[in-house]
């Protein structure tokens, strides 16, 4: 059995879409025991937690007693564990690596910074707000430039198959509504979203946490659910330690 400890956001949907898309190729995966974390009531700082992941944030898979904590190792993981074409064998396999990687390094960090202080940090002065808000904006325009780019004569990131560059991607990406990254003027981008959205896996995959008529569009209450779990996470100093 692989216990997975997650939550409906966007690192979370990462490892929910790679469930599906395994699936929906036909692998045979062990029973999997899904235990949503509370992220808001502050259970990703309880003991058992820390004792899986140190750094204390969802996604966390456990396998044959080995916590894996990272979602994009546990992209990794998965995809060497169940091999398909998510990961290529030979020299595209670092087509594909190098762009987890920068997912990892870059989109994730970046767009998770400026949502936060877009959608999170009501309680924060704006004046305190205008230097992150305009530096994370920034790169986040420079990197949906960067992936446009790196689209032009691709259907997916790596190529014409896709792959968990692409998983690991576009749940980010797909959110530029809430997080207000403009995504309109970059059509290869607005395409690839389109293109990944229509998958049934990634549909099934977002549709953990979330009804299924709200996987695109939010109902106001969630949105209002959304920013204030968020504010509560972002001004947790608490458990989160200095
Ligand atoms: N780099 C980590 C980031 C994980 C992360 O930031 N998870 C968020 C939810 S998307 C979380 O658990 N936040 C809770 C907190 O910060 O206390 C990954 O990709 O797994």
């Amino acid at each position: 059995m692989i216990e997975l400890w997650t939550a409906a956001t966007p690192n979370g949907w990462k490892v929910s879409i790679m469930l599906e898309e395994l699936i929906e190729v036909g692998v045979r995966l062990p029973e999997i025991e899904v235990r949503s974390i509370d992220l808001a009531a502050g259970e990703q700082f309880t003991e058992a937690f820390g004792a899986r992941n140190p750094n204390q944030k969802i996604p966390v898979l456990i396998d044959e007693g080995r916590s894996i904590m990272e979602s994009c190792a546990i992209l990794h993981y998965l995809a060497e564990k169940f091999p398909t074409d998510l990961l290529p064998a030979g020299p595209e396999r670092w087509e594909v690596l190098q762009w987890l990687y920068w997912q990892a390094a870059n989109v994730g960090p970046v767009f998770g910074n400026k949502l936060s202080y877009t959608r999170y940090m009501d309680d924060v002065e704006d004046v305190r707000k205008s230097h992150p808000l305009e530096r994370f904006g920034r790169e986040a325009r420079r990197l949906i430039g960067v992936l446009e780019g790196r689209l032009e004569g691709r259907d997916f990131v790596c190529g014409d198959d896709f792959t968990i560059a692409d998983i690991a991607i576009y749940p980010w990406v797909r959110g530029w509504k809430w997080s207000k990254i403009d995504i309109t003027d970059h059509a290869k981008v607005e395409a690839w979203v389109k293109r990944v959205r229509a998958r049934p896996a990634v549909e099934r995959g977002l549709a953990h946490g979330v009804p299924a008529d709200e996987i695109d569009q939010w109902s106001e209450k969630r949105k209002a659910q959304y920013a204030k779990a968020g504010a509560s996470i972002a001004s947790n100093d608490g458990p989160r330690g200095d």
